[in-house]
């Protein structure tokens, strides 16, 4: 059976539903969570697909990148074509399957760890032996029970690159501030704190607690060819402040960047502006502010903006 998960992904782990019940009360009790979603089943088999970490070239100082993790297709679509078709396939088994990906009420990462596909680090990704953090992850809950052989444990030892890296302090050992996480922050729709906002380099999400990890080194991630870094890894920044919300959406519909709006790809635009010291962008901030006048936290940081801007001048 385990091949038949194999012909889709590139890893399959699975965890019996009492354990993770058990582990999630025992280690997350204060979070009193509902598990009547995993009524009826039995065991949640982890998927992981593994996608490249290369990157191409910053073009210019008038282009920002995305994370990595966001370049190619969107690992959304491409999984939901795998779990439907693996869902298909294991129901000719007379096996009941339930697959998802980001938006199941599972913490996807720590059934990952149950399951013994990797080790969680701490940069909090689940850390895989072949893939390091390059994997997207999704899980399928079924009606029956099903064992695989977990990988050799790991840890991250006494190694804190990750931690020493993080220009906001968002990682500790064993905690992690999101409203310092350069990654939250710029998928947030509220006003950024400047400290933080003086970090921000990429245009949507960071890569640099997984750049720094030595666990990234040696491993040979599949290069499925869907999640290839192409042209719209990158965006010139003055196209973008032109760019309306729905030509954002036609324009890059396939990729996982562009579901939380024109807005906060705006707001970090601006700030990468800001942080590089690039001339010419004036008459566009000063339009930004007058179009998101209604948009307190933009507008509260495309001001703030504008003033350091003048002041520079
Ligand atoms: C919301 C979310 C985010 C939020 C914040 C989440 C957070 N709190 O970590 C934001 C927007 C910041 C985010 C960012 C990113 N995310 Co995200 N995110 C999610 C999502 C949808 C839910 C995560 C969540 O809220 N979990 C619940 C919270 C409360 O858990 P937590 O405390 O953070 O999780 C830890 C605990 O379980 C902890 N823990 C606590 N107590 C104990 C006790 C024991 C004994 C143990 C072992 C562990 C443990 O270990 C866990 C893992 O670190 C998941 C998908 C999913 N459904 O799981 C993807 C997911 C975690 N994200 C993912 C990715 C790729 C990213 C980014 C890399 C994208 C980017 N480049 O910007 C960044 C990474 C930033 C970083 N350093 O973590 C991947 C991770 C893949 C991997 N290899 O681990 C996931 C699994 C999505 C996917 N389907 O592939 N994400």
């Amino acid at each position: 059976m385990e091949a038949l998960f194999l012909k889709y992904v590139d890893d399959v782990k699975c965890v019996s539903i009492d354990t993770y019940k058990t582990m999630r009360k025992k280690h997350f009790s204060h979070l009193d969570e509902d598990f009547s979603f995993l009524k009826g089943l039995k065991t949640i088999a982890v998927l992981a697909l593994s996608f490249p970490n290369d990157k191409p070239k910053l073009k210019n100082q008038h282009h920002a990148m995305v994370s990595r993790y966001a370049h190619g297709k969107d690992y959304h679509l491409v999984f939901k074509d795998k779990l439907e078709a693996l869902e298909k396939e294991l129901h000719q088994h007379g096996i009941i399957a339930y697959g998802s990906v980001d938006i199941s009420k599972l913490d996807e990462r720590f059934a990952a760890y149950l399951a013994g596909m990797g080790f969680l680090g701490h940069n909090r990704f689940l850390i895989h032996p072949n893939y390091g953090t390059h994997l997207y992850l999704a899980t399928m809950l079924l009606n029956t029970n099903f064992t695989t052989t977990p990988h050799l444990e790991d840890d991250c030892g006494d190694c804190r690159r990750c931690i020493e890296a993080c220009p906001t302090e968002a990682l500790a050992v064993d905690q992690y501030f999101e409203q310092r996480c350069l990654s939250f922050l710029s998928q947030e729709k509220q006003p950024i704190d400047t400290p933080y906002a003086k970090k921000f380099q990429m245009l949507f999400g960071c890569d640099i607690c997984q750049d720094v990890c030595p666990k990234n080194k040696g491993i040979t991630p599949v290069n499925r060819s869907v999640f290839k870094s192409d042209e719209n890894a990158q965006i010139h920044l003055e196209t973008l402040l032109k760019k309306s919300n729905k030509a954002l959406l036609k324009d890059y519909k396939d990729y996982a960047f562009a579901w939380r709006g024109i807005s906060v790809l705006k707001r970090n635009a601006l700030w990468i502006i800001k942080n590089r010291n690039l001339k010419g962008y004036t008459a566009l901030i000063e339009d930004t502010i007058e179009k998101y006048q209604n948009t307190p936290w933009l507008y509260q940081d495309a001001r703030k903006i504008a003033a350091f801007m003048k002041e520079k001048a």
